[in-house]
C-alpha cells in the first residue's frame, strides 16, 4: 500500500485532490439531513475539469434489443469473454469494447426456467484490455499484466447460487486458460437477475467495456409467451431496457476518465457520463405500438442515481423489482434507479398520436462535489415514438401475486431476530487525495467478516455517513427494505470517532435520529437485493440468510480460486468431489490457487467496489 500512497502523493497536489475528491465521494462527513449544506464555490481551475464526448445528434439510432440465449436443464451454454468493437452511434466509428459471445457490447439476454438448472460453460478470449492504460495496478488484487490479459469472472447478479459459481471476484479466469463451468440451480422465484463481470478491483472497466446482460428467471407464470396467464404485454412489447452514462473521447473510443485532474491510470471513484446508453447505442428512438409495453429496465451504470420520468410525465406501472413481481402493479410518474436495481413496468402508449414522441428522462442531480467539478445531470435516455400499429391493447392487471394461475403473494415483512449494524463511510486519511472507500471502515482483505447464521432473520441497519447515496448489494440473497432513517452524521461522528481504516466501526446510531422512519417506496416493496442507501441516513433492510437445506448446496463451502477446479470441501473439514473438469489449469491469474470461502457485499458503485467498498460474509450453520 504505502508505495500507492506516495505515488498518489507526488502526483496529485493538494489543489487537485479537494477536485478529486469530489469524485470518490465526499471528503468530510455529510450534514445533508440535518442541516442545509453550506455554498461551495467552485475551484478556480484553469485547465478543463470535466472531458466532454464529441457533439452526437440524439434519437438517430434505432434501439437494439439483444439477442435471447435460452437456457435449457439438459445441455450447457456457452459464455464467451471477448474483446470486440461496437458502434454507440450513427455518427461515429466502430470502437474497441468487450462483449459476451456474439454481441458488439453486453450479451445475450439469457432466459431461464425456475427449478431447472442452468450450466454455463464460461471462458475467455479477450485480448488486450480496452482500458489498459486505464487500469490501477495499485488496487488490491490488479496485477500489470492484466493490462494485456485481463481477468474475469461471471456473477449471477440475484441468483442463489453455490459460492463457488457465484463470481467471487477472486477466482478469476485468464484469456485463453481453459473453460470455467458455472452452475446456476434457478431454485428461487422468478425475478428479473443480470449477470456482469466481478474481477477484483477492475470489475468497473470490465464492465463499462461491455461485460453485463440480462437474465429473465421465467415460471410457469411470467412465461414470457403471449398467452401468459398474468397477462403481461410479451414478445415484441417486453423489452430490456440497459441504461448506461458514458464518455467518450475525441475519436470516438470510450472514456474511462472524466476528469484530468485525476492523472490517466489512477482510481477516479466515479463520474457522471454525458452520453445516455441504452442497450449499446448513444440515446436510442424505438417506434412503439399505440398499446402497452413491459420494460426490463436496468440501471447497468457505475455511478449515477437517476430519477426517472418520461417526458410528458405519463403514469406507468411498476410491476417487480429485482426478485419478481409485486403483489399488483404500482401506478407512479418516477422511480429512482441506483446502480443494479432493475424494475420491471409497464408503459401504456394508447393514448399517443402517431409520431407523437416521448422520452425517457432524468433529472436527479449529481452530488454536490461532482457538480462541483462540472458534471450535471444526464437529461434524457431514449425516444419512444409512436407508430400506427396498436399493438397489445390488454389492460393492466390489477393483481400480480395471490390466486390461481398466479404466484403466492410476498409474505409481510419477516421479524428479525438480531439486528446487524454496518457502516458506509469514506474513511479520511492524513494523506491527499482520500482514494479509499469503506463498508464498516474495513477493507477488502481485513478479516473481521459479517458471519449471518443459516435459517436467522437479521435486520441490517446499513448507516451511511457520506452524503452521497450508495446503493447496497448482497450477493446470495433477496431481502425487504424496512426504511431509511435520517442521521445527525456530525454528532454521530463526535461520538464515535472513526478509528483508522483497518478497525471495524459501525457504531450504534440510536442517539443520532433526526427524524422517523421512511418506509420504501411502493415500487420498492417487493423482494430487492440491491437497496439505495442514501446519504446521511440509516437504511434498514430484512432478510433471512437462508440454510443449506433450503438451497440444495452448502453456503458456507470452502473452494479453490481456480475456476477450472470445482471441488468443494465443507467448513467442518469433509472433503466433497464433484465433477473433476480437465484436470484444472492452474490459476495463473492470482499465483498458485488458494481456498476461497463465502459470498460478497458490496457497494454496486463499481468504482466503490473497486476499491475498497466490498468485505466478504459467510453464512454459517
Ligand atoms: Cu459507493
Amino acid at each position: 500500500m504505502g508505495a500507492k500512497v506516495n505515488r498518489r502523493e507526488f502526483l496529485l497536489g493538494a489543489a487537485a485532490a479537494a477536485a478529486s475528491g469530489a469524485l470518490a465521494g465526499h471528503v468530510s462527513s455529510g450534514t445533508a439531513q440535518a442541516a442545509p449544506a453550506p455554498k461551495i464555490q467552485p475551484p478556480k481551475i484553469k485547465w478543463p475539469t470535466i472531458f466532454h464526448s464529441p457533439p452526437m445528434a440524439k434519437y438517430v439510432d434505432d434501439l437494439p434489443v439483444p439477442s435471447t440465449l435460452v437456457s435449457s436443464p439438459t445441455e450447457p451454454i456457452e459464455i464467451v469473454a471477448r474483446t470486440t468493437r461496437n458502434r454507440f452511434h450513427r455518427d461515429q466509428p466502430a470502437v474497441p469494447t468487450m462483449a459476451y459471445n456474439d454481441e458488439s457490447y453486453l450479451g445475450p439476454t439469457i432466459e431461464a426456467h425456475v427449478g431447472e438448472q442452468t450450466t454455463v460453460n464460461y471462458r475467455s478470449e479477450l485480448g488486450r484490455h480496452v482500458f489498459a492504460a486505464d487500469l490501477d495496478a495499485s488496487l488490491h488484487g490488479v496485477r500489470e499484466s492484466y493490462r494485456d490479459r485481463p481477468p474475469t469472472v461471471m456473477h449471477l447478479h440475484g441468483g442463489a447460487t453455490p459460492p463457488e459459481y457465484d463470481g467471487n471476484p477472486e477466482r478469476l479466469t485468464l484469456p485463453h486458460r481453459g473453460t470455467a463451468p458455472f452452475r446456476f440451480p434457478n431454485r428461487q422465484e422468478a425475478g428479473h437477475l443480470w449477470y456482469h463481470d466481478h474481477a477484483m478491483a477492475i470489475t468497473r472497466a470490465n464492465v463499462y467495456a461491455g461485460l453485463a446482460g440480462m437474465y429473465f428467471l421465467r415460471d410457469d407464470f411470467d412465461t414470457g409467451r403471449p398467452d401468459n396467464p398474468l397477462g403481461l404485454p410479451a414478445g415484441e412489447h417486453e423489452i430490456p431496457l440497459i441504461l448506461q452514462e458514458k464518455i467518450f473521447r475525441e475519436n470516438g473510443h470510450q472514456s474511462l476518465r472524466s476528469t484530468p485532474v485525476v492523472p490517466e491510470g489512477l482510481w477516479e471513484g466515479g463520474a457522471v457520463g454525458d452520453r445516455a446508453v441504452v442497450n449499446g447505442r448513444v440515446w436510442p428512438k424505438l417506434t412503439v405500438d399505440r398499446g402497452l409495453y413491459r420494460f426490463r429496465l436496468i440501471n447497468a451504470s457505475s455511478f449515477s442515481v437517476w430519477n426517472l420520468f418520461f417526458s410528458n410525465r405519463m403514469r406507468f406501472w411498476v410491476i417487480g423489482n429485482e426478485g419478481g413481481l409485486l403483489n399488483a402493479p404500482v401506478r407512479t410518474c418516477s422511480i429512482q434507479a441506483s446502480p443494479a436495481e432493475r424494475f420491471d413496468i409497464l408503459v401504456d402508449f394508447s393514448s399517443l398520436a402517431p409520431g407523437e414522441t416521448v422520452d425517457l428522462c432524468n433529472d436527479l442531480a449529481p452530488p454536490t462535489q461532482a457538480a462541483i467539478l462540472g458534471e450535471v445531470a444526464l437529461p434524457r435516455f431514449c425516444r419512444f415514438i409512436a407508430g400506427a400499429g396498436r399493438g397489445d391493447r390488454r389492460e393492466v392487471p390489477t393483481t400480480l401475486r395471490g390466486g390461481a394461475r398466479r404466484p403466492d403473494r410476498i409474505p409481510p415483512i419477516a421479524r428479525p431476530s438480531r439486528v446487524r449494524r454496518v457502516s458506509v463511510s469514506q474513511p479520511y486519511e492524513l494523506r491527499l487525495p482520500p482514494a479509499i472507500m469503506s463498508l464498516n471502515n474495513l477493507r477488502y482483505a481485513d478479516p473481521q467478516i459479517e458471519k449471518p447464521r443459516q435459517g436467522v432473520t437479521e435486520r441490517w441497519d446499513i448507516i451511511n455517513i457520506t452524503p452521497d447515496p450508495h446503493p447496497i448489494h448482497l450477493h446470495l440473497v433477496m431481502f425487504r427494505v424496512l426504511g431509511r432513517r435520517p442521521l445527525r452524521t456530525v454528532d454521530y461522528q463526535a461520538a464515535h470517532p472513526q478509528p483508522p481504516i483497518g478497525t471495524r466501526w459501525a457504531p450504534d446510531p440510536s442517539d443520532f435520529y433526526a427524524g422517523p422512519m421512511r418506509g420504501p417506496a411502493a415500487w420498492e416493496a417487493g423482494w430487492k437485493d440491491t437497496v439505495r442507501a442514501p446519504g446521511g441516513h440509516v437504511t434498514s433492510i430484512i432478510v433471512r440468510f437462508p440454510t443449506a437445506d433450503e438451497l440444495g448446496f452448502d453456503p458456507d463451502a470452502i473452494f479453490s480460486s481456480d475456476p477450472t477446479q470445482t471441488w468443494t470441501r465443507s467448513a467442518g473439514g469433509r472433503a466433497v468431489s464433484r465433477t473433476p473438469h480437465g484436470g484444472g489449469h492452474g490459476d495463473a491469474a492470482a499465483g498458485s490457487p488458494k481456498e476461497l470461502q463465502g459470498y460478497v457485499w458490496h457497494c454496486h458503485i463499481l468504482d466503490h467496489e473497486d476499491h475498497d467498498m466490498m468485505l466478504r460474509y459467510r453464512v454459517v450453520p
